[in-house]
């Protein structure tokens, strides 16, 4: 009896020490005299309950402060919000955005700049800090960016005696041979402008020619080519419904390529060996590059100045090697700081998962979209939607890519909204 009550008083004591970090945070809030808001696109999972975590360690080192995190939806959603906010003259204390919405942001002057906040970016991985530069001057905070790595089938690989693909063409060769032999494409893709990235990219494709915005290169045009033959030849499956980690089950799976931020997701799906290996690259002596994407965190001018300051003490924490390690290794995003990378937690749990130090590898051999404010409705509804016209309708790529070169160009010249 004594046992049992004994068991009960550790379960409650457990059991509350497990309550919802939402719920954690909202009590921390309550009693707080200045709130700073922060507005993300996390919709659950892995990497909404890591930002909330952090959250709830940094609200307990404060008093009569606090960070609220307001999800708002998708990354499109969000930044939807923000305009509208503008437009309303309630923006929040702090918001995730894309390199592209500070482009935007900064047309509005609605940003401060970081370091005239007083926070230290000593350290921060200098790509992910270059890319938040805008005019010598940085507006945001790296926080969670991710890299493309090959998410593979290790069973299946297994299976035919096959290695990881070290280059396109092998990767291409291995992606039909199994398919033939299992029956069914084994490389799956979502027809997007994050998938036509990697293969755009490592074909030697750049979207920014003498600062004019290309879409119809001859590299992007062999990029849609590669993809169109892939689903005409079977070797190459287009995931048109949710995420790839969501389909994983529906048929023979080799590959794909995809964000380091799906790793949880493809743990969860995966009811085979997930394997995390490094891009196919051009040679053999170099991984492939993969698309940077996932967000950084801005500061907003219209914010009042005690919330700035919160939000100031907020980034420094968030940027500290702990909390970088921690956040990294409960997501797959990749750490921002050299500092994080020698911290001890992070350290000890490469050496016990080495998918954490594959990520890190893939992120040294990195590619960004351009930084064009008007670039997200491009990466999505002219981009975006050329690919799924040739993937899915099977128009011709030169055509489809003429035409979105042709929308992104009036859309630039303001010609369309
Ligand atoms: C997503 C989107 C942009 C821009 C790229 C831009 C706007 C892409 C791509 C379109 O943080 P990342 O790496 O990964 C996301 C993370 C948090 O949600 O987890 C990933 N996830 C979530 C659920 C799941 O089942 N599986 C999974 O992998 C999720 O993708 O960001 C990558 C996917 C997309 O949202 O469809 O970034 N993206 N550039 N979005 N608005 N603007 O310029």
């Amino acid at each position: 009896m004594r046992r049992a009550l004994l068991l009960m008083a550790v379960l409650g004591v457990a059991l509350a020490q497990q309550a919802k970090p939402e719920e954690v945070i909202k009590e921390q809030c309550a009693k707080a005299k200045v709130v700073a808001e922060l507005w993300h696109g996390f919709t659950g999972g892995a990497p909404k309950a890591a930002l909330e975590n952090l959250v709830v360690e940094f609200n307990r080192t404060q008093q009569g402060r606090c960070v609220r995190p307001v999800p708002q939806g998708g990354y499109r959603d969000l930044s939807t919000k923000i305009k509208a906010a503008f437009a309303a003259g309630k923006v929040p204390a702090m918001a995730q955005a894309y390199e592209n919405n500070i482009a935007l942001y900064l047309e509005a002057k609605a940003l401060l700049p970081i370091e005239s906040l007083g926070v230290r970016l000593q350290g921060v991985n200098l790509p992910f800090l270059n890319a938040v530069r805008f005019g010598g001057v940085v507006y945001g905070v790296p926080f969670n960016k991710s890299i493309q790595v090959l998410y593979h089938n290790k069973d299946l690989l297994k299976k035919h005696g096959a290695k990881v693909p070290a280059t396109l063409e092998e990767f291409v060769a291995l992606s039909k041979k199994l398919s033939q032999a299992e029956g069914g494409p084994v490389y799956w893709f979502q027809p997007d402008a994050s998938t036509f990235a990697y293969f755009f990219f490592n074909l030697g494709g750049s979207y920014l020619k003498n600062g004019k915005l290309v879409l119809n290169s001859k590299e992007a045009v062999e990029a849609l080519t590669l993809l169109q033959n892939g689903v005409k030849e079977g070797w190459a499956k287009p995931i048109t419904s949710g995420y790839i980690n969501q389909n994983l089950g529906s048929g023979p799976y080799a590959f794909s390529v995809d964000t380091s931020a799906g790793y949880t997701y493809y743990r969860q799906g995966a009811k085979f060996d997930l394997g995390v290996a490094t891009l196919p690259g051009r040679t053999s002596s170099q991984p492939g590059f993969g698309l940077v994407q996932g967000t950084n965190l801005v500061v907003f001018r219209q914010a009042g100045k005690e919330e700035q300051a919160v939000a100031k003490d907020f980034l420094q924490f968030v940027l500290s090697p702990k909390a970088q390690a921690v956040f990294a290794t409960a997501t797959g995003y990749v750490p921002v700081t050299e500092a994080a990378l020698k911290e001890p937690v992070y350290q000890s749990y490469v050496a016990d998962n080495p998918d954490f130090g594959t990520i890190v590898r893939q992120s040294r051999y990195a590619k960004f979209e351009p930084a064009l404010a008007e670039w997200e409705q491009i990466r999505f509804d002219i981009l975006g939607q050329a690919i799924k016209e040739a993937i899915l309708n099977k128009v011709d790529p030169k055509v489809a890519l003429d035409k979105a070169q042709k929308l992104a160009e009036d859309l630039l010249a303001g010609k369309t909204r």
